[in-house]
């Protein structure tokens, strides 16, 4: 596995896909409007070495544009993701603790603090001001210590604020209302620019109370290395290009949007926590990674993926054993729409699959069941199920009002939504009905 992101870059560029972008790109849209079009392409990633104003810097954008850069992160191969993913997110290997890393070889306290001179981009043309978008928060609980790791995107408020949106449902959002509720700020890293199963295991769907860097071990074979930060007693990756050291000012809310956020559109300012910056270190020859958000596909919708379709999977499996396929669809953003093929042996049991997703509250909103004989993958399959094996009066279920992480704007209130699901599995009963209209001996026609 990789050592750290630049042992990945050099592989990308061995493999053609990093490219290495010498043209003059302004931190303003220059670079969003470079991973729009890779993440409509099909990549490749693109580090901008000639960044205005930024001499200093590199900039590296859409590392994760595809679904193709993710799978090379965690060198499985891409047919093989979910299944692989699955095993590696349960395997759990607890971080190392070293006594220093390159992420220390510059150091910025007291005065030198200033959040202007790192190149953070501003995306999407109605966002409010430029934002860090893909760096790794970690937090700890403030009874129990034990670390959290997730991603949280960052308004530049001046040379040492920031906005921190990280909302009650996710775990971060709860350890800051913890420290709240006892007077105090929440100390919080963040890492920008670490190797990609680090960034996966971010993402993992895992309980609170269980630190996503045991994940992030597992994903990648081998303890990830931490080092202790300068200010504040939290642990970040001794090999991550910066490291934004800070406290959580207890109460303090700021506006924080419009932001063009992963459903593809705007969301509204929202009342974010501040976090006040106490360090900044990072490496020598610095990268700055940015990530796109905005219309699917983008990489906050490729690195979701798999952490969701697993945590789907397993709940699947607990009512059909027999899962062909989990199928969390790009234009459901990865998140509200999934299509589930099940072995069925029970009438009703893609009733039961549709209730136990729309009622985990991870964003679901649309559940299809299918059978076993149709490819979840393709969409034309799928139609023909829901064209010959699907009544509206019968097979289809419609929960109002359940509570929900989403940022869905045709919700009726921020985090509920109704959910819909579809049966399209066909009865047992009389089963020849539904039997797809089958030729013999198409294989063996050699003409054509
Ligand atoms: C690129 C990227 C940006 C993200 N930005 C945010 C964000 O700004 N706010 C948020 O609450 N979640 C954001 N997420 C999703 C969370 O990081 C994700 O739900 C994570 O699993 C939460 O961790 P937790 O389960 O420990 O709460 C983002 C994800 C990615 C991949
Ligand atoms: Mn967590």
């Amino acid at each position: 596995m990789f050592d750290d992101l630049r042992g990945f870059l050099a592989h990308l560029e061995d493999l053609g896909q990093l490219k290495l972008v010498k043209d003059a790109v302004s931190v303003k849209h220059e670079i969003a409007a470079g991973m729009r079009k890779v993440s409509d392409n099909q990549g490749p990633a693109l580090l901008f070495e000639n960044v205005k104003d930024y001499p200093d810097w590199r900039v590296l954008g859409g590392l994760f544009a595809t679904r193709k850069l993710v799978a090379l992160g965690l060198g499985v191969p891409q047919d093989e993701m979910l299944e692989r993913y699955m095993t590696l997110e349960d395997k759990r290997i607890a971080p190392e603790i070293v006594a220093t890393g390159p992420c220390k070889e510059i150091k910025w306290t007291g005065d030198q603090i200033d959040l202007t001179k790192l190149p953070i981009v501003t995306h999407a043309s109605k966002d409010c001001g430029p934002y860090v978008t893909i760096g790794m928060q970690v937090g700890k609980d403030p009874d129990t210590g034990i670390r959290n790791l997730s991603i949280h995107r960052m308004l530049v408020l001046g040379k040492d604020k920031l906005s921190l949106w990280a909302p009650a449902d996710h775990h971060l959002g709860r350890m800051i209302l913890k420290a709240e509720e006892q007077g105090k700020g929440l100390p919080v890293a963040t890492a920008v620019g670490v190797e990609p199963s680090i960034v996966v295991a971010s993402q993992a769907r895992v309980p609170y109370g269980i630190d996503e860097f045991h994940v992030a071990g597992g994903l990648r074979g081998g303890a990830v290395k931490l080092v202790k930060c300068e200010t504040i007693d939290v642990e970040v990756p001794a090999m991550a290009e910066v490291i934004i050291e800070g406290v959580t000012i207890p109460g303090e809310r700021v506006p924080d949007g419009p932001y063009g956020e992963y459903p593809g559109c705007y969301s509204d300012a929202k009342q974010a926590p501040v976090l006040k910056v106490t360090a900044i270190t990072m490496r020598k020859n610095p990268i700055w990674q940015t990530a796109l958000t905005g219309m699917p596909v983008t990489e906050n919708h490729t690195l979701i993926e798999y952490g969701n379709a697993a945590v789907v999977y397993r709940e699947v499996k607990k009512i059909v054993p027999e899962v062909k396929g989990v199928n969390m669809t790009p234009g459901g953003t990865f998140r509200h729409h999934v299509v589930i093929a099940i072995k069925k042996r029970a009438e009703n049991e893609g009733r039961n699959v549709i209730l136990a997703l729309l009622s985990m509250g991870i964003g679901l909103k649309q559940v299809i069941v299918v059978d076993d004989d149709i490819d979840p993958f393709d969409p034309m399959q799928v139609d023909w199920a829901m064209a010959t094996r699907f009544q509206a009066d019968k097979d289809l279920i419609v929960i109002p009002r359940l509570a929900c992480s989403t940022l869905d704007p045709s919700c009726p209130e921020a985090r509920v939504t109704a959910g819909m699901g579809i049966d399209a599995t066909a009865p047992l009963k009389d089963h020849w009905r539904f039997e797809k209209v089958e030729i013999p001996g198409v294989d063996q026609v050699k003409y054509i």
